[in-house]
């Protein structure tokens, strides 16, 4: 089901796949690290969240820049990551970026277009696609769209009507004569007003207007040429607050664009609300909406991590996640992630728990669709408070070592203390939580089905401390042969060591593909008994 024909680009797995089987039933644990991967070229992905400005800075003026997402794409590549998502990167006012000035450039603090070129070409040299965040939902009020259209308001007499063949910018957002509500604003030295629902300075954008829908398009094609691979789509279900069908049809109109001209374009959405409504938003028959529903600390996985959800309810919510979603969308890839840029840091919602945060870490790459790590969030970073820049602070690459390590955001406070080591020091700590993150991808990376695979429930493994589900991945190979593999994953959320029994007919074959445990314990299966120690997680064929 979500495997179906416009997704998946190329299918260089199944004889892979069985001969990995082939070589672990051997007991041969030798092989190269590297031949173990199963890499697909499609668009599930694990993608990594930059916020550039916080990231690396490399040119000494304090500020991440694109050159320093550049020289860390190694870093990247080796912790387990295909994809990464730029906050925005266009020139903007603002610290954040969200109101954009000008859709095609780069802000001047990142870097120049041939940086950003540079960068592509990087990512794209070792399987990384990037993905760039699109604001369409509102401009700056200082783009020219908006400057120019209130310019030629201010020149309309008494009574006089706007013209859009005069002036089409006029048509590019909301005016009224009348303050529907709070959220409009005086355009100044005139009687008009201007819809701007997050702040005054971010007037809404009216994307029923051909003209405007000209300019995205054309918006498009100037980022699909420089290389994008698709986009993160802003507050995506503001786009018509009023008029849910209106949004969903932009949504489709900007990826069917997209996808006209690049046919892997990816795109995934902002609708932060809950399964129901995200359900809603999936029949965009865009790819993917962020799985709000999973994330922050009220969500399942954080619940999960923290014990307060059990083994079994946590894979009752991944089937009930694929049944909601596939239901709007069959093709849809969901796109779980655990905190991101607006929320207070999993490490501070786990109390800095490193037993907790693995086990959110795992919980998440051993989740269907595309997965989004947070920079920072593999070495356990505290946000501080509910203050948006201070969930954006800079990445702590070594707290030896200020090399490229970038100044706090404009609002930001200068003195957060954290509870874990900076990247160098966890790099040289096998049981580190970044090591742990590098494990758990690796074991997706290792694994297609995980991503990929139609999930069902293993009810003979499923208790309240343990539970598993299969995931089985149906495709088509190149030569155009269906090809079936299927993986059994095995949770123990619970504090406890368990023993499962695996003796039954239908498990009694089954072999460890891989596991991840919270320190260097291992699993086997002894005398078709498997022992689960505390918070920990197998993966069997
Ligand atoms: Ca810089
Ligand atoms: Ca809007």
């Amino acid at each position: 089901m979500n495997n179906t024909l416009s997704i998946i680009k190329k299918f260089l797995v199944s004889n892979i796949v069985i001969a990995l089987a082939v070589s672990m039933l051997a007991g041969c644990g030798k092989k190269d690290e590297s031949e173990k991967l199963n890499i697909i070229d499609d668009n599930y992905r694990n993608y990594y969240e930059i916020y550039v400005h916080s990231f690396y800075d490399s040119n000494e003026d304090g500020i991440g820049d694109l050159n320093g997402v550049t020289q860390k794409l190694d870093y990247l590549k080796d912790l387990g990551i295909n994809g990464i998502w730029l906050m925005p990167i266009m020139p903007s006012p603002t610290y954040h970026k969200y109101d954009v000035v000008d859709y095609m450039d780069i802000d001047s603090e990142y870097g120049t277009m041939e940086d950003f070129d540079k960068l592509v070409e990087e990512c794209h040299k070792r399987g990384i696609n990037i993905i760039i965040d699109m604001v369409m939902n509102h401009s700056s009020s200082q783009n020219e769209w908006f400057v120019k259209a209130c310019d030629y308001l201010r020149t309309l007499k008494e009574g006089e009507e706007p013209d859009k063949n005069v002036c089409p910018y006029v048509s590019y957002y909301n005016f009224s004569k009348e303050k529907k509500n709070e959220a409009w604003y005086s355009v100044e030295g005139t009687d008009w007003y201007y819809e701007g629902v997050f702040w005054s300075e971010m007037p809404d954008l009216n994307l029923e207007d051909d003209n405007l829908r000209k300019e995205f398009e054309t918006i498009s094609d100037f980022w699909i040429e420089h290389g994008v691979d698709g986009y993160r789509m802003d507050a995506a279900m503001h786009y018509e607050d009023d008029d849910q069908g209106a949004t969903l049809e932009i949504m489709n109109w900007i990826y069917s664009y997209c996808l006209s001209k690049k046919s892997d374009f990816y795109m995934v959405s902002e609708v932060w609300a809950n399964k129901a409504t995200i359900a809603a938003f999936y029949k965009s028959m865009t790819p993917s909406m962020f799985n709000f529903a999973a994330a922050g600390a009220e969500g399942t996985i954080e619940k999960a991590a923290r014990g307060q959800l059990s083994a079994d309810g946590l894979v009752n919510a991944m089937i009930d996640y694929q049944t909601t979603y596939s239901a709007s969308n069959p093709d849809y890839i969901d796109a779980p992630f655990i905190t991101n840029h607006d929320q207070v840091r999993v490490a501070n919602n786990l109390n800095c728990d490193a037993g907790d945060m693995k086990m959110a870490a795992g919980i998440l790459m051993t989740m269907s669709g595309s997965t989004f790590i947070y920079y920072g969030e593999e070495i356990g970073m505290k946000s501080q408070g509910k203050d948006d820049p201070n969930k954006r602070l800079p990445m702590n690459w070594s707290y030896a070592d200020p090399t490229g390590v970038c100044d706090v955001p404009e609002g930001a406070d200068n003195d957060v203390e954290q509870s874990f080591e900076a990247v160098d020091a966890q790099l040289g700590d096998e049981m580190s939580l970044l090591n742990y993150y590098k494990r758990a991808l690796k074991l997706r990376n290792m694994n297609p089905e995980i991503a990929r695979g139609t999930i069902t429930r293993e009810d003979d493994l499923c208790s309240d401390s343990y539970a598993a589900i299969k995931k089985t991945w149906t495709r088509d190979d190149e030569t155009g042969t269906t090809v079936t593999s299927a993986v059994i994953i095995l949770y123990n959320t619970s504090d406890e060591a368990v023993v499962v029994d695996l003796t039954a007919d239908e498990y009694k074959d089954l072999t460890i593909a891989g596991y991840l445990t919270l320190d260097d314990v291992s699993i086997s299966i002894e005398n078709g008994q498997v022992t689960m120690p505390p918070q920990s997680i197998c993966v069997f064929r």
